[in-house]
């Protein structure tokens, strides 16, 4: 928000010409004698914070010059990032409100969404001119005490959950290496996270929902970046969406989801987190502050880490006296590394590690004991990806022995080997990493197994040639 203060002897001003097609105020015209005239253009990402401050500002201003009479002029030519027309209105409305409560002299407010002509007799004494700035502070905490803080600092004082993504320890970013889900993200990373998110919000968002970029304001802390993404979708009435939040990745939105349905979306996250989801509420009043320009009540939901440390892994937002609410899930980086980390938290209690079925890197890992099975295989993989599952053939190139160990540390789901015996019986030695098992089966019996998991799940897929890339170290 910009703001210029001019102290002036004599005031006028009279809209002219609409600049809006419906300006939501009527045009009218004033003569104000002296008065303190507060030019003021609402900025992208303004809030009820910073028209409180405008509010403070000019009540000091005014008393300081000893004016009794405040104008609230609208203007948008302070800055090249206005925010938009319905938004500003809002705030320019919620500053006049702060204005009433704080000052007892004469307030005027000339219309918005009007080119006007204007008067003003600026006295030229030192304080006569004044300009201001107030940006968003990105993530604000309320403490236990009630005073606002920055989040770091309400960390710090172990009142709010350490939300910072550097949550994993050297044991779970080694696997999230090895699954693509690392900084230099590949192909494999995105799926496992998308297929994460498609999976938990109840499958892709229509082909039509828009794909919207979101750059909060410089950095700002994770859980704040997600409650501004749910007010965002709410006040664009999204239906559903995905928000591209820059260092972040994919947020999917999906509109009238209460928290509850958000929960039982998250099934398999809530499965595959072994109930290590926690939610802290975001509104005005408690918890995560986000400074907008209207009331709003909120949750977010985040992942504890063994480590202590919380990652978000999605929000909920609905205006206060509003209509419906948005819930988001993501961003999906943050999803999949959970996954990964609570994997990790099962090996260290003797379990095996696994991923919810959706979330797999691979699902199905084929070995041909031999050349000769490599055509058996190739059908194999052809009929598994075509449900959409993750697949990847590991060729006759070097022994069975690596090759399963390689499969196994990718935490593939079904290790499939097929030597001269199961080609002979048109079977399969499928190893089960889930029940944890060595069964033979039919090649249809496994296949219809597979279609049955695949039809529950809307992860993406593609057909690998031998372990993904990133994983030369297996
Ligand atoms: O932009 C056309 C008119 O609509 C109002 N307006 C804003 N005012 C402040 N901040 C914003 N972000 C705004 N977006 C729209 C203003 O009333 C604006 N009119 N021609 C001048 C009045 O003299 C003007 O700025």
């Amino acid at each position: 928000m910009r703001a210029l203060f001019i102290h002036s002897r004599e005031t006028w001003f009279r809209a002219v010409r609409r600049a809006l097609r419906e300006p939501p105020d009527p045009p009218s015209e004033e003569s104000l004698g002296e008065c303190l005239v507060v030019f003021v253009s609402i900025e992208e990402g303004d809030g009820l914070g910073e028209a409180e401050r405008l509010a403070n500002d000019a009540v000091s201003q005014a008393e300081r010059v000893g004016v009794n009479c405040i104008l609230l002029y609208p203007f948008a030519h302070l800055s090249s990032r206005l925010a938009d027309p319905r938004r500003a209105y809002s705030l320019l409305v919620e500053a006049e409100r702060l204005l009433r409560e704080r000052w007892t002299g004469k307030l005027a407010r000339a219309p918005f969404g009007w080119y006007k002509s204007f008067r003003i007799h600026c006295v030229g004494h030192p304080l006569c001119e004044l300009s201001r700035s107030y940006g968003g502070e990105g993530g604000l905490y309320r403490l236990r005490n009630g005073k606002l803080v920055q989040l770091r600092e309400a960390e710090n004082l172990d009142e709010a959950p350490h939300f910072t993504s550097g949550a994993w320890d050297e044991e779970s970013l080694r696997v999230m290496t090895r699954f693509g889900l690392h900084p230099q993200v590949t192909l494999l990373g995105a799926e496992v996270a998308r297929g994460a998110l498609l999976h938990a919000a109840g499958g892709p968002p229509a082909p039509t929902s828009p794909v919207r970029d979101f750059s909060p304001q410089g950095r700002e802390p994770l859980p704040h970046t997600l409650v501004r993404v749910c007010l965002d979708a709410l006040e664009c009435g999204c239906s559903e969406a995905l928000y591209a939040v820059p260092g972040y990745g994919d947020v999917l939105v999906r509109a009238n989801l209460d928290l509850d349905s958000v929960a039982a979306g998250l099934g398999g996250l809530m499965e595959g987190f072994g109930g290590r989801l926690a939610s802290v509420s975001a509104s005005r009043r408690e918890g995560l502050v986000v400074d907008w320009y209207a009331d709003y009540d909120g949750r977010i939901l985040y992942y504890e880490s063994p480590s202590g440390r919380a990652v978000v892994v999605g929000g909920y937002a609905a205006l206060r006296g509003g209509t419906g609410s948005v819930a988001c899930l993501g961003p999906s980086y943050e999803v999949a590394r959970a996954l990964v980390d609570h994997g990790v938290a099962m090996a260290r209690s003797g379990r095996t590690p696994s991923l919810p079925f959706w979330a797999s890197p691979v699902h199905v890992a084929i070995i041909p004991v031999k050349e000769e099975q490599l055509a058996i295989a190739e059908e194999l993989a052809r009929q598994a990806s075509s449900l959409g599952l993750r697949v990847y053939i590991d060729p006759p190139t070097r022994g069975l022995g690596a090759r399963v160990r390689a499969a196994g540390r990718l935490w593939s789901l079904y290790i499939a080997v097929i030597g001269e015996r199961e080609a002979r019986d048109g079977t399969v030695n499928v190893r089960r990493r889930r029940e944890g098992d060595q069964v033979v089966m039919s090649m249809g019996e496994f296949i219809e197994d597979l279609e049955r998991q695949a039809l529950s799940s809307p992860s993406p897929h593609r057909v690998m040639r031998g372990p993904p890339t990133p994983q030369s170290s297996l």
